[in-house]
Order: C-alpha cells, then sequence, then structure tokens
C-alpha cells in the first residue's frame, strides 16, 4: 500500500501519520500526548519511544542502519518464530525472519486513555513459507502511551501443532552502562552464551562490566532496569514469557558489529521477553499465543 493509501485509511489526527523514514521504509510516526514513536511497517519494528518530557526509553544506535531486509540495530526487533540460530538448519536467519519482512497495518485507534493503537500482520510470501511450513498467522499490537506496550499473537491456523520461539528483543536507552543494574532475575538459572555456554545461577541484580549474553530460564517477575544516571526504573513486565535475554556486546563485539558506533554498547542493554531454549511454546491447532510486554519509566528517589 502507498504511503498515501496508508493515511488515506490509518491515519488519525492528533495520533499516527505515515511517511518515509530512514532508507527510505515506511514508518508510522506516532504522536499523541502521551508520547511519540516511530513503526517501521518492515519487520513491524518500533524504533522509538519517547514519553512525553522523558530522555527516550528505547534505545536506537545512531550508526543503524537502514535498508530493505536488514535488521535495524535498535528498538523492539521481533525475533519469530525462532530465538537465536535455526534449530536444525544453520542457513536460515538468526532470530527467524519476521524483523526484516513486511508488515501489513491492519488497524489503528484512538484510545480514550490517549493512548494510540496499532495491529500489524507479518505478510506471507514464498520465501516465509519456504522458512516455516506451518499455517499461522502473526500479529503485532502495540499501545503507545505513557507505557508501551507490545503484544505479539501467533495463530495455529492449521491440523498439526508446531513449536514456536520468540523474543521481543528490546534495547534500552540507559545513561551508562556502569550506572546501572537489574532486578528481577535473581535466583534464576540463566545460559551463559560468552565462551560456551555454561548454566549458571544469578546471584544478586545484574551488573554489566563486560560483555553479557545471557539466556534467563523459568522467569516470572517484573524486571527493573535502575539507572542511577537518568534517576528512572524502567519496568518491564511480561506475560506468557517463561524466558528473558540480557546482552550487551562491550567493545570489541560491538565494534565487529559496525552500527554502535565508537562506545555505543555503553548507552544501552537489551532485557528482552521471550521463550527460548526449553522455554518454547507448542502452539496447538486452533489455539492462539500471545507474548506480551509493558514498557514504563518511573522516577527513582
Ligand atoms: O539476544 C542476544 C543475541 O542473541 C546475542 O547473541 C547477539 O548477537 C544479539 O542477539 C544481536 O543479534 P543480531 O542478529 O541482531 O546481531
Amino acid at each position: 500500500m502507498s504511503i498515501s493509501d496508508l493515511n488515506q485509511r490509518f491515519a488519525i489526527s492528533g495520533h499516527v501519520t505515515f511517511k518515509e523514514g530512514p532508507g527510505g521504509l515506511t514508518v508510522a510516526e506516532v504522536a499523541n500526548g502521551l508520547a511519540a514513536s516511530t513503526i517501521a511497517l518492515q519487520g513491524a519494528h518500533i524504533m522509538t519511544f519517547t514519553p512525553r518530557g522523558q530522555e527516550p526509553v528505547v534505545w536506537l544506535s545512531k550508526f543503524a542502519k537502514f535498508a530493505p531486509g536488514k535488521s535495524i540495530r535498535g528498538g523492539v526487533p521481533i525475533c519469530w518464530p525462532w530465538f537465536g540460530p535455526h534449530a536444525t538448519d544453520a542457513s536460515l536467519p538468526g532470530h527467524g525472519f519476521a524483523r526484516t519482512v513486511m508488515w501489513d497495518v491492519l488497524e489503528t485507534r484512538a484510545m480514550a486513555d490517549g493512548a494510540t493503537f496499532l495491529r500489524f500482520g507479518l505478510v506471507e510470501t514464498d520465501a516465509t513459507r519456504a522458512q516455516w511450513p506451518h499455517a499461522s498467522t502473526v500479529q503485532l499490537e502495540v499501545s503507545v502511551g505513557s507505557a508501551l506496550r507490545v503484544e505479539l499473537v501467533t495463530r495455529n491456523t492449521g491440523k498439526e501443532s508446531f513449536v514456536l520461539g520468540e523474543a521481543l528483543h528490546t534495547y534500552f536507552h540507559i545513561s551508562d552502562v556502569a550506572k546501572m543494574k537489574i532486578s528481577g532475575l535473581e535466583g534464576c538459572d540463566y545460559l551463559d552464551k560468552v565462551g560456551g555456554t555454561a548454566r549458571k545461577t544469578q546471584e544478586g541484580a545484574i551488573v554489566i562490566e563486560s560483555e553479557v549474553d545471557r539466556v534467563y530460564l523459568n522467569t516470572s517477575a517484573d524486571y527493573l532496569i535502575e539507572d542511577s544516571g537518568f534517576k528512572r526504573r524502567i519496568r518491564v513486565a511480561g506475560q506468557n514469557a517463561r524466558s528473558a535475554v540480557v546482552w550487551n556486546p562491550w567493545v570489541e563485539k560491538a565494534d565487529k558489529m559496525g552500527d554502535f558506533g565508537p562506545e555505543g554498547h555503553r548507552g544501552m542493554v537489551c532485557v528482552e521477553t521471550a521463550n527460548a531454549v526449553e522455554n518454547v511454546v507448542t502452539v496447538k491447532p486452533g489455539e492462539e499465543h500471545r507474548l506480551v510486554a509493558t514498557y514504563s519509566a518511573e522516577t527513582m528517589a
């Protein structure tokens, strides 16, 4: 659909318009009385989220590359229908294909509380069907208000069950990694992916002083990103999510990736709401599975 068709069908004054964004990507530009957000139709990728009068909550690399078919460094990449490498075929893209293919806009709505609601649906093609030969649909529901609520909805429309891995791979904007700690995962087992894959147990809050790449398993609580530099706490509240991934590439890996920029790793941390590794989900015929994350920021004394 062209940008003018999108605006005719889905723009709402005081809430959302559609335009050409960086790299020629079509974006939904949300601006209401509570927050602003930019969402690319490629990947239904939430690129920014900034509550009114605050620092951005979501981090987007200043060196992000925007191009058709390429994942954007930052924002909320959607890992679907698998997380990390594919279980049996190493030639398939890491974290699945949902973040790099086109999604349609299905609905926009102004909410009674001033938030803006948007619903996107992944566009199936021969290429997606070749990678995921299961009868299914996947939609992303986003509410942009004083909090950002994201719901990834997978439906099994076929006659066979399938196994799904998924993550909302959210990059958070922090003042400095040295001024940040993450609580809520104390006592959880995790797979430490730095230098092998060892199973460990989290003791105390998470402090990041070197590369961190961990999949926490069988989780349930809210996670709090406490940032003494910005004097704020970002709350990550998940539903139907049994894993959490915490990632910061640190210097060497970020330099190799080429889209972080110098010292880029210092201003971000990924805290991902997920179902991964032993927490993958079986979706039965006719069933719907809904992965939910709500991100809100609170001032710290
Ligand atoms: O979620 C953490 C992780 O899987 C890391 O291992 C790291 O490589 C990262 O995601 C980024 O992956 P990407 O494919 O976006 O470069």
